[in-house]
């Protein structure tokens, strides 16, 4: 899962170990050691902002680093840990906590993200999330943009056995989720979890209907969706979508279908918000809890 961005941490390591064994490490021996990683890291997904980043609070530690024999090996090891923990550690988010809080009133979490990034599975996974935590909980299929969104929606929300409101494709998708939330309160759902339609930097028309589901909504949570495979242009996206609606959290899926994961830190260090879960496979259980520390323990 990790071993794209695993092979040049742990080769950045070793070549700081070797040198600290002859001399001090100089700033020049620095940048040459990084330089090398910095292009693997690239290609694992590390985005270009969230690599200087890394480089520099590195190097501020370990240029000049004076550590007794024997203990160095350890003291790299844990500037390493710090400074990746630095950046991996988000505030945490406790789903079931923040839906309770509500207090009869539904919970309304909509999920948003680029095009076949996984928001649909992803709706569908924490619904049944949810609904296994004791909630009644709702889904709005409101991409009614994509042929066959709502159908796919219908079909995922059948096999979470959780209830769906839908209208026909091309109809309002702030109007599908206000239904649904009027539908939620008469009902007394607890959570609506709502589906939208993909978009790109260019769908100029998608980002307007977007902005206006948040108006006319007003979720308590949005989720942005991010595939574990985006690469470096996880950045951009989370800074797209941050932009124009201001996210809570973000998802990222596919994390069983890469050996990159450098998104995760491209996406931890880009917002700087919460990972509700990581997306680890098709099925409507497969998701895990974002744990940073465990992260680091398999990539360093
Ligand atoms: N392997 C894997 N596939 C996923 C994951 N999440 C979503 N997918 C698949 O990615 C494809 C697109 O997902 P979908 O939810 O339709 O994306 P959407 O267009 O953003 O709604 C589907 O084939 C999903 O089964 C995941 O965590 N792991
Ligand atoms: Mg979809």
């Amino acid at each position: 899962m990790w071993k794209e961005l695993k092979n040049p941490l742990i080769s950045f390591k070793e070549k700081l170990i070797k040198v600290l064994l002859e001399e001090k490490i100089t700033e020049k021996k620095f940048e040459e050691i990084f330089d090398e990683v910095e292009i693997k890291l690239y290609s694992a997904g590390v985005s270009y902002g969230t690599c200087k980043e890394l480089r520099e609070c590195l190097k501020r530690k370990i240029v000049d680093l004076k550590v007794p024999r024997g203990k160095r090996e350890k003291a790299v090891f844990n500037i390493m840990r710090e400074e990746l923990l630095r950046i991996l550690q988000t505030p945490e988010i406790d789903l079931p906590s923040e839906v309770g809080k509500k207090g009869g009133k539904p919970y309304v979490i909509i999920f948003v993200g680029f095009n076949g990034v996984g928001k649909s599975l992803s709706v569908a996974k924490t619904a049944k999330y949810l609904k296994e935590k004791g909630f009644r909980v709702l889904i709005a299929a409101a991409d009614t943009f994509r042929a066959a969104g709502i159908e796919q929606m219908c079909k995922y929300a059948e096999a979470v056995k959780v209830q769906v409101v839908k209208q026909r494709r091309g109809s309002d998708s702030a109007a599908v989720i206000y239904d649904a939330i009027e539908r939620a309160r008469t009902k007394r759902f607890d959570v609506v979890c709502a589906d939208t339609a993909g978009r790109a930097h260019s769908n100029e028309n998608l980002l307007e209907e977007l902005k206006k589901v948040v108006r006319v909504n007003n979720p308590d949570l949005k989720v942005l969706v991010i595939d574990g495979l985006a690469g470096n242009d996880a950045e951009v996206q989370c800074k797209f979508f941050d932009e124009a609606i201001q996210v809570d959290c973000a998802v990222i899926t596919k994390i069983d279908a890469t050996d990159k994961g450098g998104v995760i830190l491209t996406v931890a260090n880009t917002l700087k918000k919460p990972i509700l879960f990581l997306g680890c496979g098709q099925g409507y259980m497969d998701f895990i809890r974002y744990e940073p520390e465990k992260i680091i323990e398999e990539i360093i």
